[in-house]
């Protein structure tokens, strides 16, 4: 490696030439970006041998993280600063005529992941490795991310997100660590000692070849591992299967399905799609990913007694639920274990964590579907259900109720969430309110039964991401003010509170975040061709398209801004541009016109010179992980608007608040959390309370057609939906927003919130007026933010549920052989 920028400038010209063969004045970005890649990756393979061999001397407890998503984005600009190399290498950069943000933008987003829990796999795993916990990341490497969105006429179009086009720099494929997975078959079982003995016969076999990429601690020398798994077939797989005449085109037909297992990510966020390719997923990360993690078990030749206090398997969700069942049948097919134990080592190894209380996101599977592609798994799940449900039957005799609710198979389907619960020791909500909700509501019956299981792990974010690098100049007028304490405990950031109302440094914030939204209208202007002015407030909502997440109540507010401007042209306003980004599942339909509904009213107003001098609205195309890392860090108003009660957490929410965002929001998620540190002068809370909430649906007591009839100005909107006007250009346009409104009662209450919505927005709007009341503020927010800091979560995470340590040894000083 290099200790200084001329050995930096030197070895990095000498790869160059000695990698493309062209001299350093010829190389383009894209060269620089894989040189400048390669050389990080190659340079911390030692690190990376050195912590493996440091976790395995010391027989350090490992905890692998299981999660079909990890929303890594890029990481060339994160490993240099965790590698504490980043200026050197930008000031090396620039004297070779490269600017390190160029550089940095060649780089394709990995994007496995659709939002909000693939995200907060990948700010777990930053935290994991720069806290030195032994934590491994296990997920698919699909060779097509998030689709890429494109908007056309205003309307969202997919295209694929071939990230792997010009190759990983960071991966290292490892062949030689295939597994082996098996699909279909049928079961046979016989008699050997006494004991029935279970094969599964004329399965399709699949290999799971591993691909390793590092990650990298913030400073201090260990890397932990990412394993993504990629499906392929074989002809050692398929010898003798295919031949004569048509045997080699049956064989390409073979290989193409085989390979489709890990060909993309499903791009439905927080909603179930009961796909078989789906299902196939998930086994296949299940089973590949415990058979290496066994592997790897089996060589320190202690008994399976030993596995819980040596192995956490963590699962993000229920999708990776199947390690469950998996576990038990290598425990009892392979390992020779008899029932008992097997269940016990499962049930004291793997922890769950539930990101949702939709009932549209809560996994069934249908007993056929599984029972044909995972016969022995199923016999398994088969029997789990069967023994849980005669210990209900002994606890509560009688209570049929209980028991229907509770039965991990009902009917002709598997529920994950309880196969998760009853096969797990932890289970945990990611908010206060939410782990609230499932222990008194949503899971009440599990937790009445199994009451220690049950905790909440509250979300955090990773500041290194989302502070260090998406905001650098904030970061360094933190560490001119505070030191640099606040770096290594991010709860540090409370020292900030003493400058609340210091003018210089609220001049030196606003200077910052003047500079942020000047980059961001750059890129606005250049991208969408819209001009907006970086004196006006920056408003911005950027999450998933979805009804509860309630874009609709965003852009419902803005239409009548418009409609008060075009009645009253000398209405008094602050400037304000609305931003939004957000991408809808494809075949979401409600969700896909709301993306039209935005830009049908971003198009009207940007062009309406009654208006556009005080409201612009922008809608920025394919929202995405290096993409948030510009808007936020340039946002004064962070909208967190769902529907109380539905956001299981939210960590946007969070990134706002670090960068000095104020929040307009609901009680809902951590949202209550974050206002529970800052006071209501802070945060602008509005809207019905999660308690009301459930109120209505039990009661049924709302009437959204009654609500639109008392208030003229939702009448007006709602006519405005479906008739011609500003904003349509045909009638009925908007017929199914319109009707998700009126017609099915308005699930998540949009128009009962409009008017306590509005009145806050017009709250915001005064006080903005006072630069120095308003950033005095968004300090307070920023000195709160460390609370939320991933690395918080991440030791309550490692004390109270894997019971692990971090490594306290400089693993730099380590031989390697
Ligand atoms: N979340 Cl179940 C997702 O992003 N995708 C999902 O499939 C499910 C949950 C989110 C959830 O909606 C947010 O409130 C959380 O902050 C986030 O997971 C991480 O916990």
């Amino acid at each position: 490696m290099f200790s200084n920028k001329e050995e930096f400038k030197e070895q990095f010209r000498l790869r160059l030439i000695g990698r493309l063969g062209i001299p350093l004045a010829e190389a383009r970005a894209d060269d620089v970006y894989k040189i400048l890649g390669s050389m990080i990756r190659e340079y911390v393979g030692k690190n990376w041998a050195r912590t493996n061999q440091a976790y395995k001397e010391r027989g350090e407890k490992q905890v692998y993280y299981f999660s079909l998503e990890f929303l890594m984005g890029r990481l060339l600009g994160n490993n240099l600063l965790n590698l504490g190399v980043l200026n050197m290498v930008r000031e090396g950069l620039s004297e070779l005529g490269w600017g390190l943000e160029a550089i940095e933008a060649q780089e394709s987003d990995a994007g496995l992941g659709n939002g909000g829990l693939g995200r907060l796999a990948a700010c777990f795993m930053d935290s994991l490795a720069s806290l030195g916990y032994a934590g491994h990341g296990c997920g698919i490497r699909y060779k097509y991310g998030l689709f890429e969105q494109r908007i056309v006429d205003g309307n969202q179009v997919e295209l694929p997100d071939y990230w792997l086009q010009k190759g990983n720099v960071w991966e290292v494929r490892r062949p030689e660590k295939k597994v082996e997975v098996f699909f279909w078959g049928r079961v046979e079982s016989r008699e050997e000692n006494g004991r029935l003995i279970f094969e599964t016969k004329d399965a399709e076999k699949i290999w799971a070849v591993p691909y390793d990429i590092p990650l990298i601690g913030y400073r201090r020398g260990n890397v932990n591992t990412l394993r993504i798994w990629s499906a392929e077939s074989g002809l050692d797989l398929a010898a003798g299967h295919f031949s004569g005449g048509e045997g080699y085109y049956k064989y390409l037909e073979y290989s193409r399905s085989i390979e489709s297992i890990s060909e993309f990510l499903y791009p439905d966020d927080s909603n179930e799609e009961g796909k078989r390719l789906r299902l196939k997923q998930q086994y296949f990360l299940c089973s590949a990913g415990l058979q290496s993690i066994l592997r790897t078990y089996d060589k320190q030749q202690l008994s399976y007694d030993h596995l819980p206090d040596k192995i956490a398997i963590h699962i993000n969700d229920t999708h990776p639920t199947l390690v469950i069942p998996e576990l038990m049948r290598i425990l009892i097919d392979v390992k020779g274990m008899g029932w008992d134990e097997a269940w016990d080592i499962t049930s004291r190894t793997v922890a769950y964590t539930n990101h949702t209380i939709l009932s549209e996101a809560l996994e069934k599977w249908p007993v056929p579907m599984v029972r044909e592609l995972l016969p022995r798994v199923y016999m398994i799940i088969e029997e789990i259900n069967k023994r849980f449900c005669a210990m209900l039957l002994e606890r509560y005799p009688g209570d049929e109720r209980r028991m229907s609710e509770m039965a991990i198979i009902y009917g002709d389907q598997i529920r994950m969430a309880n196969l998760a619960i009853v096969g797990s020791y932890s289970v945990n909500g990611v908010a206060a309110l939410h782990t609230e909700i499932l222990k008194q509501r949503e899971m009440r019956p599990f937790h009445e039964l199994f009451p220690d299981r049950f905790n909440n792990k509250t979300n955090g974010i990773t500041h290194r991401r989302w502070l260090m690098h998406a905001n650098p100049e904030l970061a360094e007028l933190y560490k001119e003010t505070l030191g640099e304490a606040w770096v290594h405990d991010p709860r540090g950031l409370t020292g900030l509170l003493q400058y609340t109302g210091n003018s210089s440094f609220q001049q030196r914030v606003q200077d910052i975040k003047q500079n942020n939204k000047r980059r961001l209208a750059g890129y606005i202007l250049s991208r969408q061709g819209i001009s907006v002015d970086p004196l006006s407030i920056f408003d911005v909502q950027v999450k998933r398209l979805h009804g509860y997440k309630r874009q609709l109540l965003n852009i419902m507010h803005i239409m009548h801004l418009y409609n008060e401007l075009k009645e009253n042209s000398a209405r008094d306003m602050t400037p304000r541009t609305f931003i939004f980004g957000a991408k809808a599942a494809p075949g979401y339909y409600l969700a896909k016109q709301i993306i039209k509904l935005i830009n049908n009213v971003a198009d009207t107003v940007n062009h309406d010179p009654q208006a556009r001098d005080r409201i612009k609205v922008v809608f920025l195309e394919n929202y995405s992980v290096s993409l948030a890392e510009l808007i936020i860090p340039a946002a004064d108003v962070s909208e967190q608007i769902s529907t109380a009660g539905k956001e299981a957490s939210g960590t946007g929410n969070m990134k706002f608040m670090m960068n000095g965002a104020l929040t307009i929001g609901t009680m809902d998620g951590a949202n209550v959390e974050m206002h529970e540190m800052v006071g209501d002068r802070d945060m602008f809370i509005f809207g019905l309370r999660a308690e009301q909430v459930l109120e209505y649906y039990r009661t049924g007591g709302y009437s959204a057609r009654r609500k639109s009839e008392e208030d003229e100005r939702l009448r007006r909107l709602l006519g405005q939906m479906i008739q011609t006007g500003p904003f349509t250009s045909h009638e009925w346009e908007f017929e199914a927003v319109y009707r998700s409104l009126i017609d099915h009662n308005d699930e998540y209450f949009v128009l009962e919130d409009f008017a306590a919505y509005v009145d806050t927005q017009a709250q915001i709007d005064q006080i903005y007026r006072d630069p120095s009341d308003w950033t005095g503020r968004a300090i307070a927010n920023m000195a709160h933010a460390g609370k939320f800091a991933s690395d918080c979560t991440i030791r309550q995470y490692a004390d109270d549920i894997w019971q692990i340590r971090p490594l306290d040894e400089d693993i730099s000083s380590r031989k390697v052989y």
